[in-house]
């Protein structure tokens, strides 16, 4: 054998070997929602500060290559921020915008009015009795001026009042709408403009594909539009599981966009898990006793309903695709199936894999497939 045909033999084997290294290695690199998506939309996640502070390589990098958007889970709520009156605790959210810019990532503000994790005091005075109107919008004007303006120019957009509709249309009967009056809401997205006056606003809620909620989400841009408040686009958080009505949440993406308002899924997970009754909801407060037989994933998922949740995400995307114009950001509620609130909810301790991602951190079979 010549000198030279041995070389090249010594190169082919090389090669041989070093493919295995280079296939996977151009998989992980192509496995990214982030860059399949970077024409079409945000794709976000939303974090905690453990994953923030103490998540690890393995996560931060899975954030990092996965993801274009994050939005805080819980750490720039009004219980976060503003425990007590005029006490105010960004450490938390300074901390995840920090990450976030790090990894050159869009921060969406995670919430500013809400009928839950607002602390007691926001409701009440020093002898625990209910605050006049009055007082209760100077306070909401105060906390969202400090909080919008603490956040500006490194936030996005707001999620300026969340979950304000019930199932049936109407108002819920929260704090807000109680000692206020339905204005609250006009007033909560006219204190957000003041105080950046470039951010993006957003109102956001659950059970969307819910016609009566449609109807009642298009009221409310109507009529924030026709007080000549700001409103960029409308977040659906779903909270969706197999069951749920594709045809309907479709048309509500249409009809929020022909509204002429952009479109968001904020908090999107998918639960494999049995609903105990016929009526799906996010609702926090929401709580049904354990059983047996509401947990049969409790040591791994079957391949089976594994295919079923391939398939349901498929479908999903497709729509997400086809109206990709009106859509700005697709955002999932968590990063790993162990992190998700799913777990908890309706049901305490239940396994549920909901996200792209297992406890492992290992991609789901759909995630390939969305991305192909
Ligand atoms: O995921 C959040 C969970 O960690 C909190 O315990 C819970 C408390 O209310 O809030 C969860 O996030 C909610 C989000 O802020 C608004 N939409 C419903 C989400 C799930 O409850």
């Amino acid at each position: 054998m010549t000198n030279n045909s041995s070389n090249s033999l010594v190169k082919l084997m090389l090669m041989l070997l070093a493919f295995p290294f280079f296939a996977q290695k151009m998989e992980a690199q192509q496995l990214s929602l982030r860059d399949a998506f970077q024409d079409k939309f945000l794709i976000g996640t939303a974090i905690n500060m453990w994953q923030v502070r103490q998540g690890g390589e393995k996560m931060h990098n899975l954030i990092k290559s996965q993801y274009s958007a994050i939005v805080a889970e819980n750490c720039m709520k009004a219980e976060a921020v503003q425990p007590i009156e005029n006490i105010f605790n960004f450490k938390d959210g300074d901390d995840l915008v920090e990450f976030a810019r790090k990894n050159n990532q869009v921060v969406t503000g995670h919430c500013l009015i809400w009928h839950s994790q607002t602390p007691t005091w926001f409701f009440n005075n020093d002898k625990g009795v209910q605050v006049d109107r009055e007082t209760m919008i100077d306070r909401m004007r105060k906390h969202i001026y400090t909080v919008v303006g603490h956040f500006k120019g490194k936030v996005k957009g707001w999620d300026v009042v969340n979950e304000a509709i019930e199932g049936d249309g109407s108002l819920r009967r929260s704090n807000f709408y109680n000692i206020i009056g339905e204005d609250y809401i006009r007033l909560a997205f006219q204190f957000a403009h003041e105080a950046d006056p470039d951010a993006e606003l957003y109102y956001n809620d659950y059970s969307m594909d819910n016609p009566a909620k449609r109807e009642a989400v298009i009221k409310l841009i109507r009529d924030l539009k026709a007080h000549g408040l700001r409103i960029d686009a409308i977040g659906m958080q779903s909270h969706l599981g197999l069951d749920s009505n594709l045809k309907q949440y479709e048309q509500s993406i249409e009809a929020y966009a022909k509204e002429g308002v952009k479109v968001m899924a904020t908090e999107l997970e998918v639960s494999v898990l049995p609903w105990p009754s016929d009526q799906q909801t996010a609702e926090i407060s929401t709580n049904f006793a354990y059983q047996e037989t509401l947990n049969p994933f409790k040591n791994g998922i079957t391949a089976e309903m594994q295919a079923k949740q391939d398939k349901f995400m498929v479908e999903l995307f497709k729509i997400y695709k086809k109206h990709s114009k009106d859509i700005t950001r697709i955002t999932f509620w968590g990063v790993s199936d162990g992190d998700s609130w799913k777990n908890d909810f309706p049901v305490k301790g239940r396994t549920d894999y909901p996200l792209p991602f297992g406890r492992n951190l290992e991609a789901k079979p759909w995630v390939k497939k969305i991305i192909d």
